[in-house]
């Protein structure tokens, strides 16, 4: 997401930067060029033209003139209007007072609304919620029975309700009282897909407002379809009162038009970004890390965030010490590859993280299954005293080792050499920011190199 828009604006940056000083003459053309990228990228014109005023006339103030440097200062005052556009601060679900919660999903059709209820619940069931879903789609044959599907997947509850209840106000209050006789705190309503112009349709939504009282009533749109989904949004707001909106499909809008111009077109705040088909993939939208990821800064936050989710944090803390400690063993080592494992595509943790640095050369790099199946293998061949002491895994223990773990004493001595290396690496690591954050997580790509 965002790679077309923010490959062009660092260009812009980069030819500031290469004519030493900054000019009236080449600032207004870095101007130009910011306007065209961000028209490309289908951002609304409104918002292109408001944000070009506005970095232009911070811009053009004798103060950056003068600066020492002003291209730095230029991409900080790009970032702080992109910041601007997006929302400022990051826009949270709002939770009844007295519970359940009730949190309504609407939208076209096809745009992910069944999909971002599975995800939403499971994200908010990992935040301490135990959410009730409910599909009030009586429309659509077997609607009702794919949110089902998507709940036992997860492992998390959806009211059933008669198979023939054609009714979806009758559905959503029964949904609403097994909440509150199963102490659910919250009941997140899948709606069936609708245009704005159909009123009976739009109708029915009023009526699941009314009676439900949802704090948070979220449009789900379809990144992909650009600013028919900001103008989506805008409608569905105007007859209903949308409180936020769940961007779908992120991964496959390279632009990113729709997330740069709904706040400012409909007024309400992007809440959440749908990025990819299976259940974890949804973010919550924090604008300030969105802009610097659209300025190629990388998005460590939603790294770690990412990473702390999937790891568990007394482990990680323990790791820490362990390795402050020098008493990082193979144990550790296995336990760290596996876990590296639960994160997800390695690309996609990748591309969130900052490209300067050692981790610019750590783009290229995949994790290999297979690589990872093995170590852990060869790890698993071990004697626990082994483990706790690499020292002693001499020669013939090499051997043993390979042979009980179907794998050569070259894997072995492989493996060896890469953990050392990752204790050393690791070490290093684990002094500044970087290192409590990520160091623990780094060696099973570095080892790949
Ligand atoms: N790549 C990608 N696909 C998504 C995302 N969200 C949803 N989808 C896909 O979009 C398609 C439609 O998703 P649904 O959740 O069924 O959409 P819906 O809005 O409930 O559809 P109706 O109930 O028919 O209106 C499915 O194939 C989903 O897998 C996303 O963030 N990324
Ligand atoms: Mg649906």
């Amino acid at each position: 997401m965002f790679e077309n828009l923010s490959e062009k604006l660092q260009r812009v940056f980069k030819n500031l930067r290469g004519e030493g000083k900054l000019t009236a003459e080449n600032m207004e053309e870095a101007l130009r060029e910011i306007r065209v990228a961000l028209l490309e990228a289908d951002v609304h014109f409104r918002v292109v033209k408001q944000l070009i005023a506005n970095v232009k006339e911070k811009a053009m103030g004798e103060e950056v003139l003068t600066a020492l440097s002003p291209t730095q200062q230029v991409v900080k005052i790009v970032r702080d209007e992109l910041i601007k556009i997006l929302g400022t601060h990051q826009s949270k679900l709002r939770f009844a007072n007295e519970p359940p919660t009730a949190i309504l999903i609407v939208g076209l059709q096809g745009s992910g609304k069944t999909t971002s209820t599975g995800k939403l619940a499971r994200h908010l069931s990992k935040t301490g919620h135990s959410p009730l879903m409910v599909s009030v789609d009586v429309y659509r044959p077997a609607a009702r029975q794919q949110l089902s599907v998507l709940g036992r997947d997860l492992k998390l509850p959806v009211y059933a309700g008669a198979p023939d209840e054609k009714d979806p106000l009758e559905l959503a209050r029964s949904a609403r009282r097994e909440a509150v006789q199963t102490g659910r705190d919250l009941v997140l309503v899948d709606t069936a897909g609708r245009l704005h112009i159909d009123d009976q349709l739009m109708e029915e939504l009023q009526r699941l407002k009314e009676h439900l009282n949802p704090t948070e009533i979220l449009f789900v749109a379809d990144a992909m379809t650009g600013q028919d989904a900001v103008k989506s949004a805008d409608e569905f707001h105007k007859r209903l009162g949308i409180t936020g909106v769940i961007l779908t499909k992120m991964d496959g809008d390279a632009r990113g038009g729709a997330a740069l111009s709904i706040r400012t077109v409909t007024g309400q705040p992007l809440k959440y970004i749908g990025t990819g088909e299976k259940m974890d993939a949804i973010e919550p939208f924090h604008p300030d890390r969105t802009a610097s990821r659209i300025l190629g800064m990388g998005d460590v936050l939603s790294f770690i965030e990412k990473v702390e989710e999937n790891i568990d944090q007394k482990q990680a803390e323990e790791m820490q010490r362990k390795l402050i400690e020098n008493e990082f063993t193979l144990d550790d080592f296995r336990n760290q590859i596996k876990q590296l494992k639960k994160l997800g595509p390695l690309e996609s943790i990748l591309g969130m993280m900052p490209q300067v640095g050692i981790l610019k050369d750590l783009k290229n790099v995949k994790v290999d299954e297979n690589e990872i199946s093995r170590i852990v293998a060869i790890i698993d061949s071990m004697t626990p005293h082994e483990r706790a002491n690499h020292m002693i895994v001499n020669g013939s223990r090499r051997r043993r080792i390979a042979k009980g773990s179907g794998t050569s004493v070259q894997d072995v001595n492989n493996l060896l050499k890469q953990y050392a290396q990752a204790r050393k690496m690791m070490k290093t690591f684990s002094g500044g920011f970087m290192g409590k954050k990520l160091g623990k997580l780094k060696l099973p790509f570095l080892e790949q190199q």
